[in-house]
């Protein structure tokens, strides 16, 4: 048994590159062989670990079904079985057989699912009373409201105007078509986006910018064949923990890959890493260019690749031409010699596996940091084979749907909204007029939806699956537009969350568990997720609601025929996959019934590739042909979209394009008044706005309260020591939380965005304190993702309360280890004890692999060795 809160990793199953362990298994004795496994041409050497969490008192012989998922709280896409017992879910395992996890899962997968059996779930739809007050009702009377405020928007003047959609990264596949096609072609709205474009909108936006469209070039197997690891703004330890235990499995085994760390904070990647940067926050882009600067300088390149696949290589030359390490030094505030080291690893490695995500896509200059990763690896020619992989991470489970159903700002199919041929195409497979299809401007992003419902020419906002009232920044702006008069505001969840304290109808939604459909993972893995019980109450799968919104509106093709011709999961999912036909994220070759297979499979999948892809780009030829990308590009300084001319006459001919940019200081920085950078981000323990981790005990006692982070000089500075209270104002609002004094850099404060305002007792936020980390942030976003800026603002901390004793609540796991070793370990104990069961559990489990050898080979050379790790600055210093 293993405590999963103490231990969010569980344990090593050591291993090494798959010719290595070949070698081995030629010196091993006949039994310890029988632990590697078989098929090591094919197969991924990594070993299975199935782990398994059950209510208290059920054992696998009581459960009456395993119902075939994947996570639902985070992008990894881990597979898993939900344990059905009495029309309950009483427990999940992970799937030993699928290519994403092998049997592992995260403790919010191995806890959360309790969210599902919460009494405070919502049963029956509530509309505004008379009395201002939200009371229940039927669904005909909310769904008719709905409609009839609708149809009055639509037949009015200002029309398809009026209409906002606020989705997000955590519906299905079949739901975001169906929106999608409601919005585009009933509708006619511009105004659809969702929470990705707070999450994700950057990795699409830098994919598009190098590649031509969408879709992530690597595979998880890069992890095995790698050599060397670069996380560029990743806490990925505490994000996508099964992700990180593969890493660190390699790490433990045989010629480990080298490691390299960016980030402000000591999370549990800057730990492990052989280089950790800990950059000044807001400085990715005088990072990346002095790193790039380097890697060009000494020739580190790979000149027959870049001159063959990549346009744009003198541009970026002159750019970085003065971007010494010392130059970036001083920006980022760390020392040259870690710069060099950093440039040295990327340009000394053969097989380079990059993952970017938040401290990227939320900072300053998003697209253009993001972009120069995806330089590098074309500098090097490390794409399109084993373990020369990239991925710009998506952070929600189903964020790449969203993007590629056209539910948020981008059209279905990686399609151009500036390709008229695109439009035609879509509105053949519609049936009907291009004219209706919204192409005159792009997609209106989410920032400027709120922006349009503020200003009041939005007048229907309808959101679903997500919690803006908590997670868009400057909160008390956000909640004066959704409190206006003006807006009908439409909210579909599965609890009173804050935002739908706001609505004038509320909608009680299933979710995982309770309904069905596909969902796509980083490394474009398609899972299924069936449907294991009733939802409660009177909820409805989002896609049935969907479909009958649109059967209300009446919504009709050229024809006259219903607009919307699906009316399940499975008849959605077939439409869309004669959407996808064609282009990049090509689904044709997959059924429902091949997902039920042992795993996942990787998308393109067609009837002439039905295995599905593992990875994209092999032969070094993107989709950047005009006829065909998803994009004209953008300037990475101002925004401004090129034209279709201005693109065909760079004469892309598949190559990629080396994007460049100098570095601009962040929008907000410290000054006299703020003197503190603010950044904001996760715990492992929580999901967003804790909707569903809040209501498993397991998780929510792991780290009830929300803290702030301090280094030790500044608290110090401040008279504040571990557990006090402090107050952390910015110019737009304060929050208190206490103090956990730990290792973020000097200058640096950080603060969980977990915690909204309203606590689950329906009490409001009880003694008026502000907890809620989007208080503070900026209204301000990338240029080109349109992507807002949660990773910097200027702020000021002081003391307002003495700790008398008390400790902070904070986790000791993670980024938020004390420096004071008085705090208790974070544990779970008895009721968070989980199972871990091996490929061959007659053989001892995980010390079979340890004892097998597969242990680091201390005749392997290293590189870099943790002596180059940063040297910590502390009051000491
Ligand atoms: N436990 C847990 N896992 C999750 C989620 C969750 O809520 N909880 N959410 C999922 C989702 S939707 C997402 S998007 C992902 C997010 O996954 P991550 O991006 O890994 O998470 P964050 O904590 O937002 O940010 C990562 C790191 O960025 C660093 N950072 C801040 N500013 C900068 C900067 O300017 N430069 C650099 N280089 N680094 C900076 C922070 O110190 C932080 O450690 O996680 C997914 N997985
Ligand atoms: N300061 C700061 N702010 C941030 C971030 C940050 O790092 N710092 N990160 C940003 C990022 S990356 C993200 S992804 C967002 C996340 O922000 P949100 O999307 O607002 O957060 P969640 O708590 O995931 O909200 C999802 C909602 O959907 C509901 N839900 C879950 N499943 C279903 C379902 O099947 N159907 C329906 N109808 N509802 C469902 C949940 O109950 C919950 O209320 O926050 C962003 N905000
Ligand atoms: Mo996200």
């Amino acid at each position: 048994m293993s405590d999963r809160i103490a231990d969010p990793w569980g344990s090593r199953t050591p291993y090494g590159p798959p010719a290595v362990v070949e070698r081995l298994a030629a010196s091993l004795p006949g039994r310890l062989k029988d632990v590697l496994p078989g098929d090591l041409g094919r197969r991924s050497p990594w070993p299975v670990r199935v782990d398994t969490f059950l209510q208290e008192g059920i054992g696998e012989q009581d459960v009456d079904a395993w119902v075939q998922a994947a996570s639902i709280m985070h992008s990894n896409g881990d597979a898993m079985d939900i344990a059905v017992k009495d029309g309950r879910i009483v427990g999940v395992r992970g799937r030993a057989g699928d290519r994403v996890n092998h049997g592992r899962l995260d403790p919010k997968d191995l806890y959360g699912w309790q969210a599902n059996n919460s009494p405070d779930r919502l049963t029956r739809p509530l509309i505004r009373g008379c009395g201002g007050e939200l009371v229940e009702t039927d669904w005909d009377t909310a769904m008719n409201l709905i409609v009839a405020k609708s149809k009055e928007l639509l037949d009015g003047p200002g029309g398809w105007g009026h209409f906002g959609f606020h989705t997000s990264g955590q519906l299905f596949l079949e739901e975001y078509y169906t929106l999608g096609v409601i919005g585009k072609a009933g509708i006619g709205t511009p105004h659809m986006d969702g929470n990705t474009r707070l999450c994700t909108a950057t990795a699409a936006a830098a994919l598009k910018a190098s590649f031509g469209t969408d879709g992530q070039p690597g595979s998880y197997t890069d992890v095995d064949h790698c050599d060397a690891i670069a996380l560029w703004g990743h806490n990925v330890a505490e994000t996508q923990t099964v992700l990180w235990a593969r890493m660190l499995d390699r790490r433990r085994g045989p010629r480990p890959p080298a490691m390299l760390a960016v980030d402000p904070r000591e999370t549990p990647v800057a730990r492990e890493a052989d280089v950790h940067l800990a950059i000044r926050s807001g400085t990715n882009m005088a990072l990346m260019n002095a790193l790039i600067h380097v890697l060009i300088d000494k020739g580190w390149y790979d000149e027959r690749y870049v001159r063959a696949h990549t346009l744009g290589f003198g541009e970026l030359q002159r750019t970085v031409a003065e971007c010494t390490p010392e130059w970036a030094a001083q920006i980022c505030d760390v020392p040259v010699r870690l710069i060099e080291q950093a440039a040295e690893l990327l340009g000394s490695c053969d097989r380079l596996l990059s993952t970017v995500l938040q401290g990227f896509y939320q900072s300053n200059q998003a697209t253009a940091a993001a972009c120069q990763v995806n330089n590098i690896h074309l500098l090097r020619g490390m794409l399109g084979r084993p373990g020369a992989g990239l991925y710009q991470m998506n952070g929600q489970p189903t964020a790449q749907n969203t993007r590629e159903a056209g539910a948020n700002g981008d059209l279905p199919g990686m399609r151009n909204w500036d390709n008229p041929e695109h439009i035609r195409r879509l509105a053949e497979l519609w049936n009907v007029d291009p004219s209706v299809i919204p192409h005159w401007a792009p997609p209106t992003h989410a920032m400027q939806v709120f922006r349009y419902a503020e200003q009041g020419s939005i007048k229907l906002l309808w959101v679903s699956a997500t919690n803006p009232a908590v997670s868009l920044p400057d909160l008390a702006r956000i909640r004066r537009i959704l409190a206006g008069d003006e807006l009908f505001l439409v909210v579909q969840d599965l609890f009173l969350t804050e935002t739908a304290r706001f609505a004038d109808v509320v909608l009680p939604a299933a979710t995982w568990g309770e309904k069905q459909g596909t969902f796509t993972s980083v490394d474009r893995t398609v899972h299924l997720a069936d449907k294991a019980v009733e939802p409660p109450g009177e909820a409805r799968p989002d896609l049935d609601i969907f479909l009958d919104y649109a059967r209300r509106m009446d919504f009709r093709d050229k024809d006259g025929a219903p607009l919307i011709k699906w009316h399940d999961p499975e008849s959605a999912f077939e439409a869309w996959k004669a959407c996808s036909a064609g282009r990049p994220c090509d689904y044709t070759g997959i059924t429902y019934e091949k997902l039920r297979g042992e795993s996942g499979v990787q998308w393109p999948c067609t009837p002439g590739a039905p295995r599905g892809t593992e990875r994209l780009y092999t032969g070094g030829r993107f989709n950047t042909d005009p006829g065909y990308c998803e994009t004209y590009g953008h300037d990475l300084l101002t925004g401004a979209e090129y034209s279709e001319e201005q693109y065909r006459a760079k004469e892309p001919g598949g190559r990629a394009f080396l994007q460049a940019a100098p570095y601009q200081p962040s929008p907000e920085v410290p000054g006299q008044e703020y003197p503190l950078l603010l950044t904001t981000g996760r715990t492992v323990y929580h999901f967003h706005t804790r909707t569903k981790t809040g209501r498993a005990p397991q998780l929510n006692d792991a780290a009830p309260e929300p803290w702030v982070e301090l280094s030790p000089g500044d608290a110090s500075a401040m008279g504040v020591s571990e557990g006090d209270t402090v107050r952390v104002e910015s110019p737009r609002g304060a929050l208190e939380a206490r103090a956990r004094v730990c290792g973020t850099r000097p200058g640096v404060v950080f603060v969980p965005f977990h915690y909204g305002y309203w606590d689950r007792d329906d009490s409001g936020p009880g003694d008026g304190t502000a907890r809620a980390a989007n208080e503070l942030t900026i209204t301000s976003w990338d240029p080109v993702s349109k992507q807002p800026l949660y990773k910097v603002a200027a702020v000021r901390v002081s003391k307002v309360a003495g700790a008398d004793g008390a400790l902070s609540a904070a986790p000791t796991v993670g980024a938020a280890a004390p420096h004071d070793p008085r705090v208790p370990r974070t544990a779970g104990g008895p009721a968070a004890e989980a199972s871990e069961a091996f490929e061959r559990p007659g053989d001892g489990g995980p010390g079979v692999q340890e004892r097998s050898g597969l242990r680091r080979d201390p005749g392997d050379r290293e590189r870099f060795t943790p002596r180059d790790r940063v040297p910590r600055r502390t009051e000491e210093e």
